[in-house]
């Protein structure tokens, strides 16, 4: 995680996070703010380092379920500060269409959730399916919707087979051709991208909105 040379605040957040003094966060994010720290640094340094680090402490066995349970709330409660400053107005002309979700059997959120608000923040139109999402919805939505981009999340080595499902599901249906297919989420990766031959593969919400772009860019829509 990036506490060095962060600000006092900054240092709080990862604190707050590492010591299970959860109920600071939002307090601890809005100081942040009145002192004049980006929504955009207190989300990539403060929030996203810290519930990754949340998640390797229950890997190592230093933290059980509850807490990465009240982990995850107390970074909902910090991101409820944050988001209402990383929304823009809505455009009236979209740049494209992106069905988001994640995938069957996984119920992870939090990232999905900053890629569906950075994607609109950029000036996207965004049909967010949630969680948990059946590889066949994720293609019905995308047709019915004359989608551009479908955004596949996936957290879990179990449930990442699931984008390859998604994109065989397309080609059962006769549509790969149609959607810019982008995973990613902590099980994805840029090898196993190419191995299910998605079209992208992104590591940040900052990497989903660039292939986005891309894609519309490209001036290619089906
Ligand atoms: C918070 C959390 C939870 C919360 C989720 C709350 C919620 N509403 O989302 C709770 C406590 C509910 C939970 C439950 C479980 N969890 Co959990 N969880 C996490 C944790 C700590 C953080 C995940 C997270 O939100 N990260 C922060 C976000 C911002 O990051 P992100 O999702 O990766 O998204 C970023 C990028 O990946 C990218 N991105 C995301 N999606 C996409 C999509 C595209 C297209 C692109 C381009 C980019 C992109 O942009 C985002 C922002 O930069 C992770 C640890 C980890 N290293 O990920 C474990 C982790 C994912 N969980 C794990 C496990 C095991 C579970 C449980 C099975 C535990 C249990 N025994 O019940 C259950 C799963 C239930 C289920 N069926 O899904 C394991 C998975 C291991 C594996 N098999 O791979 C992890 C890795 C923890 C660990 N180290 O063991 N979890």
């Amino acid at each position: 995680m990036s506490d060095g040379g962060a600000s006092p605040t900054i240092t709080g957040i990862v604190t707050a996070f590492t010591e299970a003094e959860y109920e600071r966060v939002p307090e601890l994010v809005q100081r942040g703010l009145d002192e004049g720290l980006a929504a955009q640094t207190l989300l990539d340094e403060g929030l996203v380092a810290d519930i990754r680090e949340v998640g390797e402490m229950f890997r190592r066995g230093e933290v059980y379920l509850p807490e990465m349970m009240l982990g995850a709330e107390a970074w909902q409660a910090g991101m409820d500060v944050l988001e209402p400053l990383l929304r823009a107005e809505p455009q009236a002309e979209p740049k494209g269409k992106v069905v988001i979700g994640t995938v069957k059997g996984d119920i992870h959120s939090l990232g999905k959730n900053i890629v569906s608000t950075m994607l609109k923040t950029a000036g996207f139109d965004v049909v967010d399916l949630g969680t948990d999402v059946a590889a066949s919805s994720f293609v019905t939505a995308a047709v019915d919707t004359h989608a551009d981009v479908i955004a596949l999340c996936a957290l879990m080595t179990t449930t990442v087979p699931q984008q390859r499902e998604v994109i065989e599901h397309l080609a059962a249906a006769g549509r790969r051709g149609d959607f810019f297919v982008m995973v990613g989420g902590a099980a994805a990766s840029q090898a196993w991208a190419a191995e299910i031959k998605a079209d992208g593969y992104g590591e940040t919400a900052a990497d989903a909105v660039a292939l986005a772009e891309q894609r519309v860019g490209r001036g290619d829509r089906s």
